[in-house]
């Protein structure tokens, strides 16, 4: 398939070869390399999920726009590197951003960005400050982006009470004969329904505002830079569309003050570290104190816990459903991530007390 769609795409000079890349969940990556007069030029090719997204031309659509105004704002402030601090998108030879293969699916070419490395685990306190400080800077960047609201690239995306609707059903109908093996899970999410409702009743209410923001700010997909781990670019943004800013700031506590990765199937290696969700809040902040009202700053700690709340959720309805959603590279895959998830928010429940400290700290010196 990639060989019948990277001639339709606006590329010059000679291929030399692809190549598989990435851990993403969702989307099939691939990376090419070209000659272009002398010069190798890398690319990343992705094939969209289609039954994930079900509207590619509008997840595109947001995409283009988003990108082009970060990079006009870079632009704008002189920003060196400009090209490795957004996606930049490759047009077909007949200007979408988009191009179709054989079968119909739907396929998207970026800049690779070179000198980068996408982290599954948190390598040091400093990273994890500038893990916190990217992610904000990205929903600053596009605090001001104007015309119509982005698309909803797939609607409810981070509403845990139509998780939770989704959740009972898959519970009621064990699709997959597999409700006698995760009773305590079951029993576990059943238990945190109400509090996990949170962030959404708040958001819905209007006691925080929505923005506009990544929606999926786990930490590979942010691409951090070999030589001095700076967090260097925000990709994977296909999610980018109206939410709120804690679900960012909540994806980023669940998988950087971890440091382990959201599969571990050891549980006893499972646990919130204090100090690196210090080092990632304080990097947030010196980016967010800039925009976040009193409301949002009060619901910092919760943010992570709910962000890890919805994914164990949607782990357990998947491994219910039968495993047709995200990619699993063996059986009970989800089942232990979904374990994982729930092992950290009870690591997270223990050291609340101390969290709720760091951050209220924090608030106090930047905001
Ligand atoms: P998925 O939706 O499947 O998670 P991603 O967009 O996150 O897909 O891409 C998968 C992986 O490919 C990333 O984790 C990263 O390692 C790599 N990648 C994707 N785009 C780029 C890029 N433009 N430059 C460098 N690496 C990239
Ligand atoms: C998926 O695309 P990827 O792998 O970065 C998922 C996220 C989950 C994440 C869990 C569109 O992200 O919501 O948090 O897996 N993306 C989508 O690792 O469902
Ligand atoms: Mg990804």
């Amino acid at each position: 398939m990639l060989a019948g769609v990277l001639p339709q795409f606006l590329l010059y000079g000679d291929l030399e070869c692809t190549e598989p890349l990435g851990g993403g969940h969702i989307n099939t990556t691939f990376r090419s390399q070209w000659d272009q007069a002398g010069a190798k030029v890398r690319y990343t090719h992705q094939r969209i999920n289609e039954k994930v997204f079900v509207r590619p031309d509008q997840v595109m659509e947001n995409i283009v726009r988003v990108t082009r105004h970060i990079a006009e704002k870079l632009l704008r402030e002189g920003t060196p590197g400009r090209s490795r601090r957004v996606l930049t998108v490759v047009p077909s030879r007949d200007g979408k951003p988009w191009v179709r293969d054989a079968e119909g699916g739907w396929w998207r070419t970026y800049l690779f960005i070179e000198g980068t490395h996408t982290p599954e685990l948190v390598s040091s306190i400093e990273e994890a400050r500038f893990l916190g400080e990217s992610a904000a800077l990205f929903q600053r960047q596009l605090a001001d982006l104007d015309g119509a609201r982005l698309h909803e690239t797939i609607p409810d995306f981070h509403n845990m009470e139509s998780r939770y609707r989704r959740f009972h059903e898959a519970v009621s109908r064990d699709a997959a004969g597999r409700l006698k093996d995760v009773r305590d899970e079951i029993a576990f999410m059943e238990k945190n329904e109400d509090r996990g409702g949170s962030l959404i009743r708040a958001l819905k209410d209007g006691s925080i505002p929505e923005r506009i923001c990544h929606n999926d700010t786990k930490i590979s997909n942010i691409l951090v830079d070999n030589k001095d781990s700076r967090a260097c670019c925000v990709i994977d943004l296909d999610t980018v569309m109206p939410g709120t800013s804690l679900f960012d700031l909540g994806d980023l506590i669940r998988t950087v003050s971890a440091r382990t990765a959201e599969d571990e199937q050891d549980l006893d290696k499972v646990a919130f570290d204090p100090a690196y969700f210090e080092a990632l809040l304080d990097g947030y902040l010196s980016q967010a104190s800039q925009f976040l009202i009193p409301k949002e700053t009060e619901l910092l700690c919760e943010a992570g816990r709910n962000i890890t709340q919805i994914m164990g959720l949607r782990f357990l309805t998947d491994y219910l459903e039968g495993d047709h959603y995200y990619f699993t590279a063996r059986s009970g895959h989800n089942l232990d991530r979904c374990r994982n998830q729930i092992a950290l928010i009870r690591s997270m429940d223990a050291r609340r007390a101390a969290a709720a400290e760091i951050a209220e700290e924090l608030v106090n010196r930047h905001c």
